[in-house]
């Protein structure tokens, strides 16, 4: 078996390990983090269910960090006292970034973990089964139910040689994301083989299996070696880590070969993270704005090559620097070795140890401005400033772009940062809240920002309504539910939340979908791509939208609107997306009976004003079409389903 195969068969509940069959893992870890955990612990507690089941699940406060109102502290305070109730780690604001946090201190070899992120996959680095998914499913899990995925068919990404100087982890995934695009990995692990991997150390792979959440992909994986081992011995968790290599004859059905010694310093242009083209090819291009930090690029060993490259020299006049390295132990290492005062020196403003700019918590670029990045996303509008220009690069090309002013190639510099591994890190869970003893009488803080969420009704015997929108290929989730300073305070009020919905796509999107009624969103190929947040059901859900067709999903999306009773249909033949243009009427009749004949394959019937019929797919299993029966999710459990059992 591979790295896949074994994490899958040690937890699988149910199911068959097929390819495309759905199967039921047990879940050992959870995660969430604020803008999505609100929602998460509300639905939670609609469960009912006293204390969590996992063997450990952790709170993190990383993303909605600016207080310029009550109500993101509002919800941090919901947040930490719902979990110390019910029986779950509270990472206090301040503590770090959760996926950087939970690979230093809560990540274990072999073991599953489900976070309300996308960006989960991180902790595949250490060889865990590390998925993102919506709020409702991690709050299914952390009350010990199944997390339902499709079995994913496995891609080996086998690697040979050495990283050359200058070139970085992020160029790895980058080259990856040039070939296989941000669709190329839906349905599938990526799963890290070959005798590069033991060149590369564990924050490389994490950068690695972060940004592997861009191809689409189920979840990446490394396996767990002796260089896993060594960063569990420096992080005083050496009790924690085991041995996780694939067996020698282990197959995989599919497989991209790289040469890491052939790679060179790699950027992804505006607004997608596949479009990717060497730095070379940009250099010269004025920045004005270098943001170093996020998820994907804020370990110690990224922060100490930026701090050689800045040492002793100035950030250039025209730019301006921002640097949030991702934990406290990240923090709390540069300062004791003096590398926070070279950045400081150097002109670096240091944001505190959170997402900060990569959810366009501040730091929103100019007008038309342009952004280099170490983070993993660009799409539109996501920085906070639409027309600025965003590019996705590594450390080392961001510190040197930010000497010089402009793009630059980092491997032109005269100094070559080594890789750092540490014999020890600072460890320190002081910022870690434990849970309360089971019995321990704990009060749950509601602030006045938290409304209630939308739950759907039954679904009827016809499903009819207009076209409210019709969208391109690649839409994002942050078109579906935008996500910046102003709008991520209310993610516990869907309301507020509903009048931003697609608007970027369409300004008028919220007042033609309440004035209609609600009805359809029709889209093109990977419908939902990016974040796991599940206001992108939530919102269309309270604004009456009943169903999707697309040419394709991406997995979160799908899986979050038939949480929430949407159907997610797919257009059978592709040419259909262009009969339907904006106001078309569409009907399902017999919608019930329909959904549940889509779970055995057969094809969905709609019906336009016209008297055209356009067949469409559901891909649901049995268990998605009662809980599409039955409105969702929540209703399903309610109606005595076993979810959550
Ligand atoms: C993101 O990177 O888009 C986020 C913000 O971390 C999201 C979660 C959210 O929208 O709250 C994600 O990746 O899932
Ligand atoms: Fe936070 Fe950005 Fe990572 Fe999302 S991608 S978890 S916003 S740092």
């Amino acid at each position: 078996m591979n790295v896949t195969q074994k994490l899958i068969a040690s937890h699988l509940v149910s199911g068959e390990m097929i390819p495309g069959q759905e199967i039921a893992l047990r879940i050992d870890q959870t995660l969430t983090q604020d803008s999505t955990g609100t929602m998460a612990y509300l639905q939670f507690e609609a469960m009912g269910i006293d204390r969590v089941k996992t063997k450990r699940s952790v709170a993190y406060v990383d993303h909605n960090m600016l207080q310029a109102g009550f109500e993101n502290a509002d919800d941090h305070k919901y947040i930490q006292t719902v979990t110390k109730k019910h029986g779950i780690w509270f990472s206090r604001p301040g503590n770090g970034i959760c996926h950087q946090v939970h690979l230093e201190r809560f990540s274990k070899p072999g073991e599953t973990l489900l976070g309300s992120d996308s960006h989960t996959p991180t902790c595949g680095a250490v060889g865990m089964l590390a998925i993102g998914a919506g709020g409702l499913d991690v709050a299914v899990a952390m009350g010990g139910g199944a997390y339902h995925v499709l079995m994913p068919r496995v891609c080996q990404v086998k690697l040979t040689g050495k990283l050359p100087p200058m070139v970085t982890a992020k160029d790895v995934i980058l080259e990856v994301l040039r070939r296989l695009t941000v669709k190329g990995g839906v349905g599938k692990v990526m799963e890290y083989t070959g005798e590069g991997v033991a060149a590369l150390s564990v924050p490389e792979r994490a950068t690695i299996t972060n940004m592997g959440a861009e191809l689409g992909a189920t979840t990446s994986v490394f396996p767990s070696d002796a260089v896993t081992r060594q960063f569990f011995t420096a992080q005083g968790r050496e009790n924690d880590w085991k041995e996780l290599l694939p067996d020698a004859d282990a197959a995989y059905e599919e497989t991209v070969e790289i040469d890491l010694s052939s790679l060179i310093p790699l950027a992804a242009c505006p607004h997608s993270p596949d479009k990717v083209v060497p730095v070379g090819e940009l250099s010269g291009v004025k920045v004005d704005q270098v943001a170093i930090g996020s998820c994907t690029n804020s370990s110690f060993a990224d922060m100490m090559k930026v701090a050689e490259i800045l040492r002793g020299r100035t950030v250039a006049e025209n730019v301006s620097l921002v640097i949030a390295p991702g934990s406290r132990q990240v923090l709390t290492m540069l300062a004791r070795n003096g590398a926070l005062a070279d950045m400081v020196a150097a002109g670096a403003r240091i944001l505190e140890s959170a997402c900060g700019p990569c959810i366009g918590m501040g730091q929103a670029p100019a007008t038309d401005a342009v952004s280099l990045r170490t983070f993993n996303r660009n799409f539109c509008g996501r920085s906070g400033t639409a027309s600025a220009q965003v590019y996705l690069v590594s450390p080392e090309t961001a510190a040197a772009s930010a000497l010089a002013g402009v793009l630059t190639d980092p491997r032109s510099l005269q100094t070559t940062p080594v890789t750092l591994r540490p014999e020890a890190f600072p460890a320190n869970d002081n910022m870690v809240a434990a849970p309360a003893a089971p019995g321990e009488q704990v009060e749950v803080v509601r602030g006045p920002n938290i409304k209630p969420f939308p739950i759907n009704k039954p679904l009827p015997e016809t499903l009819s309504g207009e076209v409210l929108l019709k969208v391109e290929d690649n839409i994002t989730t942050d078109h579906i539910m935008p996500s910046t300073a102003a709008l991520l305070p209310y993610r516990s009020n869907i309301p507020h939340l509903a009048e931003y919905c697609l608007t970027p796509c369409d300004k008028d999107f919220p007042k033609r979908a309440k004035e209609k009624g609600g009805g359809f969103v029709v889209g093109g190929v990977n419908y939902g791509q990016g974040s796991s947040r599940e206001h992108a059901a939530l919102a269309p859900l309270y604004l009456g939208v009943k169903g999707v067709l697309a040419k394709s999903f991406a997995r979160i999306h799908a899986a979050n609107l038939v949480n929430n009773g949407i159907l997610p249909l797919v257009f059978e033949n592709e040419a259909d997306y262009d009969k339907l243009a904006l106001g078309a009427r569409i009907t399902l009749e017999h919608a019930r009976e329909q959904v549940a004949a889509a779970a055995e394959g057969t094809l969905l019937c709609a019906v336009t004003e016209g008297g055209e019929r356009i067949a469409l797919r559901l891909d649901i299993s049995q268990r998605q079409a009662e809980m599409l029966l039955a409105g969702g999710l929540l209703n399903a459990t309610k109606e005595g389903g076993n979810h959550h059992a």
